[in-house]
C-alpha cells in the first residue's frame, strides 16, 4: 500500500476515493447486520461493500496450516528469522476486521490516499474494513513490545483487496510483517547485531549465491529522504540491518526451492538468483525500499519496507526521539505459487484433498496437477448509462470483478476488458468483458455457464442499469 499497489491496476491507482452509493444485495439489503468470525457489525448504505462470498475467507486461515503452501512458507521464514538471534514475537491470529484508524490512520495516510476508496477496499461499515494489509497491526504490537523481551515481531495474516480476476490475482491474500527495534543512538547494539546478521547470511548460501544487480542507496535527500531525528549513521545502519534480514529470508526461500529442484534432477537448476533493492514510498517509513527477486523471466516483488516513521512509534506510547527501527510487508501467496509451483492461485483455496494431500510440514514438493478441466468463456457487452462517463456513477472495474465473483466464485477463471470505445455520435460508452469459467475441481456444464452468465448480466443491469448490447 505504497504510493502505487502491486499488480492492482497501476495506472488509475492516484484516482480520488469515489462515493460508493449502492448497497451489495448480497449481505445488507435483507439484514442490517453482518456477522464475520462470530462478531455482529451494523452495516452501512454509504459504505457497507463487503460480499457473502468474501466474507466466507475470514475463517479459513490457511496461514495457520502447516501443511498448506502457504502456511509451509510462514513457518518457514519465522524459524530462519528468529534462528538468527530469536527477538521476533510471533502473531497468527490477528482477526480480519480491523478499525480505518487501525489500517490507514495510525499509519498516516492522507485522507484522500487512493488505498481508502470503496473500489480498492472491503468495508464493513463507515468505521470497519477487511484488513487490506497486515501494517494495521503495526501499532498494537509495538505497544505490546515496550513490556515484551522481545524486540521484535512477526504477524501473519489474511488481508484483503477489491481487484482483478486472474491466475496470480485473488481479492484474498496473506501477508507477513516484521519489525524490529533498537534504542535510539544505541550503535554499538546495532552493528554488534548487524555483524550477527552477515554472518548468518553469508552461511545460508549454501545453494544459491545471491547476486544484487542494483542497490537503493539508504538515504536519498530527495527522493527518499531520513527522518530528521535520526543521524545518518543510525539509518545506514538501520537500514543494513533491514536489508541482509530481507536477503537471509530470499536466500532461505530459494535455498529450499533449488534444494527441491535438485533432488527431483531438474536440468538447468540455477545457481544464482538475482535480486535488487528500489526505492519506494509508503506514509509510514521513511526511507523506504521495495526487494524485488529475478525468476523466470520476470521481476517479482516480494516486499515493501523502511525505517519506521518516530509518529508510529510516538502513537504506540514510546517517548520522542527513545526509539527506532525497521518494518517490512511480504507477500506470502506469490511466493507459495513460485516454490511449490501452483499454476492458479485458487488452488490456494482448494478444499480438494488431491491438492492437500500432495503437501507436507517443512517440506517443498512441486505441486503435481490432478487434472485440468476446461473452460468456458462467455462475454458481456454493454453500453453505460447516459451521462456517467468521468462521474461518480461510473462503474468501477472492480465493481463488475465484484458481481462476477460474487455470482460464480471460485468457477471463475479471469475477467478481462476486451474492448471498450466511446460513441462519438452518441457520447455513449460501451464495455465488452471476457469472462473465463472454470472449475479447478470438476467439468461445469454449459448449462450451468449459461445460468452463472445470465445472472451476471442480470445484476450488471439491476445495480448498474447498463443496456446490454
Ligand atoms: C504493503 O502492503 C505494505 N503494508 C508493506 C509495508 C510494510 C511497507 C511495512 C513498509 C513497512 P504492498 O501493497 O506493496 O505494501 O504489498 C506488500 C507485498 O504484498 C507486495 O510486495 C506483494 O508481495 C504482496 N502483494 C501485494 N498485492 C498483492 C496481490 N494482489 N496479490 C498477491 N500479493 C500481493
Ligand atoms: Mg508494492
Amino acid at each position: 500500500m505504497g504510493i502505487t499497489r502491486a499488480g492492482v491496476f497501476r495506472c488509475r491507482c492516484i484516482q480520488p476515493a469515489r462515493l460508493f452509493l449502492r448497497l451489495n444485495s448480497s449481505v445488507s439489503g435483507a439484514s442490517k447486520r453482518i456477522k464475520v468470525d462470530g462478531v455482529e457489525y451494523n452495516t452501512d448504505p454509504t459504505f457497507t461493500n463487503v460480499t457473502k462470498s468474501i466474507i466466507s475467507h475470514t475463517n479459513k486461515g490457511l496461514h495457520l496450516n502447516d501443511q498448506h503452501p502457504v502456511g509451509i512458507l510462514r513457518d518457514l521464514i519465522e524459524r530462519k528469522l528468529n534462528s538468527v538471534d530469536n527477538v521476533f514475537m510471533p502473531y497468527n491470529n490477528f482477526k480480519p476486521v480491523v478499525t480505518t484508524w487501525e489500517n490507514f490512520d495510525s499509519l498516516g495516510f492522507p485522507a484522500n490516499h487512493p488505498g481508502r476508496s470503496k473500489s480498492d477496499t472491503y468495508y464493513i461499515n463507515q468505521d470497519h474494513l477487511l484488513r487490506t494489509h497486515t501494517s494495521a497491526h503495526e501499532v498494537q504490537c509495538f505497544q505490546d513490545l515496550q513490556t515484551s523481551k522481545h524486540k521484535g515481531f512477526l504477524i501473519s495474516a489474511d488481508v484483503y483487496r477489491r481487484d482483478e480476476i486472474d491466475r496470480t490475482h485473488y481479492p484474498v491474500f496473506h501477508q507477513m510483517e516484521g519489525a524490529r527495534l533498537w534504542e535510539h543512538g544505541d550503535l554499538d547494539s546495532l552493528k554488534r547485531d548487524l555483524e550477527v546478521m552477515e554472518k548468518a547470511l553469508k552461511e545460508n548460501q549454501t545453494h544459491t549465491k545471491l547476486l544484487c544487480v542494483s542497490d537503493a542507496p539508504a538515504i536519498d535527500p530527495e527522493e527518499n529522504p531520513k527522518q530528521s531525528y535520526m543521524t545518518a549513521p543510525e539509518v545506514e545502519l538501520t537500514v543494513a540491518h533491514l536489508k541482509r534480514s530481507l536477503e537471509l529470508t530470499v536466500s532461505e526461500v530459494f535455498n529450499r526451492k533449488i534444494e527441491s529442484l535438485r533432488e527431483m534432477k531438474v536440468a538447468n537448476v540455477p545457481t544464482e538468483l538475482k535480486y535488487r533493492w528500489v526505492k519506494a514510498y509508503f506514509p509510514w517509513t521513511a526511507p523506504s525500499y521495495e526487494i524485488e527477486v529475478w525468476w523466470q523471466g520476470e521481476w517479482l516483488e516480494i516486499c515493501g519496507c523502511g525505517v519506521i516513521k518516530q509518529d508510529v512509534l510516538n502513537k504506540a506510547g514510546f517517548k520522542l526521539d527513545s526509539t527506532m527501527g525497521w518494518a517490512f510487508g511480504l507477500g506470502l501467496d506469490r511466493i507459495a505459487m513460485i516454490l511449490f509451483e501452483i499454476p492458479d492461485i485458487r488452488l490456494l483455496w482448494t478444499a480438494d484433498e488431491r491438492f492437500h494431500r500432495q503437501f507436507k510440514r517443512q517440506t517443498i514438493t512441486a505441486f503435481k496437477p490432478y487434472s485440468k478441466h476446461p473452460g468456458s468463456i462467455r462475454d458481456v457487452a454493454f453500453w453505460l448509462p447516459e451521462g456517467t462517463i468521468g462521474q461518480e456513477e461510473e462503474i468501477h472495474e472492480n465493481d463488475i470483478m465484484e458481481i462476477v465473483r460474487d455470482t460464480a466464485g471460485s468457477l471463475v477463471e479471469s475477467v478481462k476488458l476486451i474492448d471498450s470505445f466511446v460513441d462519438p455520435k452518441t457520447n455513449k460508452k460501451s464495455l465488452c468483458y471476457r469472462i473465463n469459467y472454470q472449475s479447478m475441481e470438476r467439468n461445469i456444464t454449459n448449462l450451468e455457464v449459461n445460468d452463472l452468465q445470465k445472472e451476471v448480466v442480470g445484476r450488471l443491469i439491476d445495480k448498474y442499469h447498463v443496456t446490454i448490447r
